[in-house]
């Protein structure tokens, strides 16, 4: 079901991202945050990564200089294994439709994750491409974001470059992993399906 209208399709080829507002409701936002604050106090007890993903990765990452006084939990890898809230978020929200019109309805879900960006921590997440960060092999992808908290200029924004996705690739910016070499371009390249 078409829940964009043409205008925001062209802009969305145009700029390579959405702006969506109210994608979730307050009680499932409310939820969201309700569960990660009760990983971050599990995190007191932990002094490094702790927790092990389906596919082997430390669950929860810490900040250095986290501690039990100053609990810092930078990333929770793949919280839809350890959370119905954010599982059922990943299953059904009204960002799904928006990608099923954008680049069309035989989805595969990829990867979940939560970056926290705490005050003054040394974590930084510098302007980067995904696709030699993935790395990916294939432009059909959308990343969806959804904020938890308030968002504003002083804390951690996400910031993009409208039309940076039509190229050039390039392997700068940092996540803390190195970029693959950017890819060949898809065969079928982003655009819309009819
Ligand atoms: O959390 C953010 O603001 C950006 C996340 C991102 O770009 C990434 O994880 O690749």
């Amino acid at each position: 079901m078409p829940v964009l209208d043409p205008e925001l399709v062209d802009r969305y080829e145009r700029d390579g991202y959405l702006y969506l507002e109210d994608a979730l409701s307050p009680d499932r936002l409310s939820r969201l945050r309700e569960v990660f604050e009760g990983w971050m106090e599990e995190s007191r007890s932990h002094d490094g990564p702790y927790g092990e993903t389906f596919d082997g990765r430390p669950q929860f990452d810490v900040e250095p200089g986290h501690s039990a006084e100053r609990p810092a939990l930078r990333r929770v890898a793949s919280p839809v294994e350890v959370s119905d809230a954010y599982l059922d978020v990943m299953r059904s929200n009204s960002a799904l439709d928006a990608l099923a019109q954008l680049i069309g309805p035989n989805l595969r879900f990829r990867e979940s994750k939560v970056n926290s960006k705490l005050p003054g921590t040394p974590t930084h997440l510098k302007f980067h491409q995904d696709l030699p960060f993935g790395p990916l092999t294939n432009e059909d992808l959308i990343t969806v974001i959804f904020h938890l908290d308030e968002v504003t200029a002083e804390n951690g924004p996400l910031e993009v470059v409208p039309g940076s996705h039509r190229g050039p690739c390039t392997s700068t910016g940092t996540t803390g992993s190195s970029p693959a070499p950017c890819p060949p371009r898809s065969r079928h390249g982003r655009g819309r399906r009819s």
